[in-house]
């Protein structure tokens, strides 16, 4: 099995709402993140979705804290590609980071579907390409971590 082969069962999203964010730098790959987000979580029979749009990879965390009240999960979605300078390394560790914290902070599902790879043809082959859709995988994640969260009350 290859490190990006994630699969999955059917999963039942009836019931739950989701927030996407997405990042608009790298928006090409992005909006094709976005088109498998949004094929997961209708698939999946979510009860409903908004979209939300920031400036780039680094901004998700905030949005994802300050959306944490409305729904059950929340899929960040983003690509950095690796440049010349440090700066790549900033802008995704951040964004991991962030995301990772408000998940854990305010108890909710978050899921990283930020792409980080060293060149354009790298993100695209993981952005609806030959490895497949990461944005479909993050929300798949998301509906998964979200059941979690319902069934873990559940047992108390
Ligand atoms: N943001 C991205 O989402 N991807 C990138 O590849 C990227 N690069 O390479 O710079 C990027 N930078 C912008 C960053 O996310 C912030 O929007 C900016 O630093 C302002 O806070």
């Amino acid at each position: 099995m290859s490190a990006d082969s994630l699969t999955w069962q059917d999963l039942d999203a009836s019931g739950l709402r989701f927030a996407i964010v997405v990042a608009r730098f790298n928006g090409d790959i992005t909006a094709k993140l976005l088109e498998g987000a949004k094929d997961a979580l209708t698939r999946s029979h979510a009860a409903g979705f908004d979209v939300f749009y920031v400036p780039g990879a680094f901004e998700l965390p905030l949005a994802a804290k300050r959306l944490t009240q409305h729904y059950d999960g929340i899929i960040a979605l983003g690509c950095v590609i690796r440049g010349e300078t440090p700066h790549f390394d900033y802008v995704a560790g951040e964004s991991a980071r962030g995301l990772q914290q408000v998940a854990l902070d305010y108890d909710i599902a978050v899921a990283f579907g930020v792409l980080t790879t060293d060149t354009h043809e790298q993100a695209a082959a993981r952005a609806g390409g030959a490895h497949g859709n990461k944005g479909f995988d993050a929300a798949m994640t998301a509906i998964e971590m979200a059941r979690f969260g319902v069934a873990s009350k559940a047992a108390r």
